[in-house]
């Protein structure tokens, strides 16, 4: 077994290390030169503290809209106006009042205005300006928040059930499983505070706990990441049977709560879930977690912290899209690694238990919460926070947090619930989302409600086509179709991401559409709303004005074929690709006879 710095070194003499590993290695634990470039004029980093800059929450990105402006202008192709997109990272999506407003007005004042709910229970501002990149970050840990390991090669933002139900004790048990393991599992590093928290010049701290304690305490350095912290990215889901919201099957490390009396007697151990995929690297795959083991709950936290050690000393780290923990459990096999995670933990774990995934919850609309008040869950779409015309999200936000105070969850399909809310309110508030145009939850589609896109364009530096701007243009045209087959009320999740990276998590959704090449998708059919099936491509390049007309024929096949009670992905998995296509050409000459 490897100590954390000596993976690194014992990896070193045998495999060529890939460059993000070098700059990892000599960033003395995240430090690089940031405060340094922070102190020059220009508008980006160097292109090695650009990469530390992801472990502190921070990715330098330009306007790709204001590209060809630029071109134009009669700029150089290397030419770019550089802004920051700064993610905070919410443990089971909790925040308090103050912290969302503080998050609205960083949008508002230093921001590109809007605010974005992730697919993983944070927040995103965009459109920052480096000038301003102290600030944001520094305003965002006084309301104690925090960006340090938003994104990077750690563990990512710990997703966990956000319905705050207090008539049992379990869900509660899991947010605070959420909070030790996001505490447990972040760097140590003191480089996030001495860049962000302390003035560059003087050293004098700026930002303090909530009783004024210093937000930094002296320990060792990074004992569960070592100097290279991890081969890549890490991410962990906590969920339950019945309440699969999280999309357990689609993390790293997954623990599936085993409930009996409304106790958490354990936990399923799932590991190896991961979406990304080069579709020019066959090496790369999407894959589902595998059931690995039990534990108990005193034991959680170290199972994922050895599962996380495991992956550190073992995980690739010559070839970065092939470094995450799926492609290990692929290589090595799911014995091979239970048993590593057993040396680790000095102590061997039983099997998982039978119980499995069934019930899946979106939290949407009006819920008590067990304590006399009561939480609504509002639908947002693609988690976009702003004013629009006709539309005024952001300032019925700040209205409703204005009246009532209450506390927010973050879910990870992207939307909000606004917990705490007294009894009886229900019509005031309704009455506040209308007046300011929005939309409740029961009066958006069923295709709409369980939709989500990632950001793509303009500010995702990855993407090929349009996602969060297309989807809803697409749903539009989708709920016409719908409603001439008679199938609006159907539950089905539709997902649209701008490349194949999978941010909205397209693999193992009903309808998952995929950004290609310009303007163009792969669709891919017969995943389900539990997550725990992947989908298979049913038709590829297929461009943006054609994807419902690509969608109608399967949908008019399940409408005539499908066995009572079946889903739209389990009835396109159990037909199998060849047999919708066929259907398919079938129907479409039947259109064009
Ligand atoms: Fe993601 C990279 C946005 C959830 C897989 N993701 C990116 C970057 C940072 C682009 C980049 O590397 O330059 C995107 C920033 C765009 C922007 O302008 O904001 C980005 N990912 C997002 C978010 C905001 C999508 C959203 O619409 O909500 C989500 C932020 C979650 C959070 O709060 O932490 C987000 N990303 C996901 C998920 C879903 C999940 O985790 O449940 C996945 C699939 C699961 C997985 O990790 O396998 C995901 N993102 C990726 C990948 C592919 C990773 C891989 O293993 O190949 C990349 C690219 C990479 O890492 O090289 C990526
Ligand atoms: Fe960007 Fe691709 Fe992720 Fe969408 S899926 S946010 S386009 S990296």
């Amino acid at each position: 077994m490897f100590g954390a710095a000596g993976a690194f070194e014992a990896m070193s003499d045998d495999v060529k290390l890939s460059p993000v590993e070098a700059i990892k290695l000599q960033s003395r634990y995240l430090r690089g030169t940031i405060a340094e470039d922070l102190l020059e004029e220009k508008p980006n980093f160097s292109k090695e503290n650009a990469q530390l800059l992801k472990h502190h929450g921070s990715y330098q990105q330009d306007d790709r809209d204001e590209r060809a402006e630029i071109r134009a202008a009669g700029g150089g192709k290397s030419e770019k106006a550089y802004i920051f997109m700064v993610r905070t990272r919410v443990p089971g999506g909790k925040l308090t009042c103050d912290q969302l407003l503080a998050e609205l007005d960083l949008a508002d004042e230093l921001g590109n205005t809007t605010l974005r709910i992730t697919s993983r229970q944070g927040l995103q501002l965009h459109g920052v300006l480096k000038r301003n990149l102290r600030q944001v970050i520094r305003r965002i840990n006084e309301v104690q928040l925090t960006t340090l390991a938003a994104c990077g090669d750690v563990e990512r933002n710990v997703m966990c059930c956000p319905a705050p139900h207090y008539h049992d004790p379990v869900h509660a048990e899991l947010q605070a499983l959420a909070d030790r393991l996001a505490a447990h599992l972040a760097p140590r590093t003191r480089a996030y505070h001495d860049i962000w928290l302390k003035d560059l010049h003087s050293g004098e701290q700026l930002v303090f706990g909530p009783n004024g304690e210093p937000t930094f305490e002296e320990q060792e350095v990074e004992p569960i990441y070592g100097a290279t912290y991890l081969p890549r990215k890490f991410k962990t889901a906590i969920g339950l049977p019945g309440d699969n919201c999280v999309d357990i099957y689609a993390n790293d490390l997954g623990l599936l709560a085993i409930c009996k009396d409304w106790r958490v007697v354990g936990y399923n151990v799932l590991v190896g879930g991961g979406m990304g995929v080069t579709p020019s690297a066959k090496k790369t795959f999407p894959a589902l977690a595998m059931r690995m083991a039990f534990c108990t709950p005193e034991q959680a936290v170290d199972v994922a912290t050895a599962v996380i050690k495991v992956q550190r000393d073992h995980g690739n780290r010559s070839d970065r899209k092939v470094a995450r923990l799926k492609y290990l459990l692929a290589d090595r096999g799911l014995p091979w690694f239970k048993a590593r995670v057993e040396e680790y933990l000095g102590y061997r774990l039983p099997e998982p238990d039978p119980e499995d995934v069934w019930g899946f919850d979106d939290h949407m609309g009006w819920h008590e919460q067990g304590d006399g008040r009561l939480f609504y869950g509002l639908n947002i779409e693609n988690g976009r926070i702003l004013d629009r015309e006709g539309m005024r999200l952001k300032t019925a936000l700040r209205e409703v947090a204005r009246s009532w105070r209450p506390s927010f969850r973050l879910t990870p399909h992207q939307s909000l619930l606004i917990c705490d809310l007294p009894a009886g309110c229900q019509s005031e508030l309704e009455g506040l989302l209308h007046a300011h145009g929005v939309k409740l939850s029961s009066e958006i589609s069923a295709a709409r409600r369980w939709s989500m896109a990632c950001v793509a364009w303009p500010t995702c530096g990855l993407s090929i086509t349009e996602a969060e701007r297309a989807l809803p243009g697409v749903i539009d045209q989708l709920e016409v179709e719908l409603a001439r087959l008679g199938l609006s009320q159907e539950v089905f999740t539709i997902r649209m991401t701008g490349c194949p990276n999978g941010c909205a998590r397209p693999y193992n959704c009903d309808v998952g559409l995929v950004g290609r090449t310009a303007d163009k998708y792969t669709v891919f059919l017969g995943g389900r709303l539990l997550g725990n099936r992947l989908n298979f491509m049913y038709k590829d390049l297929v461009p943006t004005e054609e994807l419902v007309a690509t969608l109608v024929p399967p949908l008019a096949y399940f409408k005539q074929a499908r066995q009572p009670g079946e889903t739209f992905g389990d009835f396109c998995a159990r037909k199998g690709r060849e047999d919708l296509l066929a259907f398919a050409a079938r129907y479409e000459a039947q259109l064009v006879g």
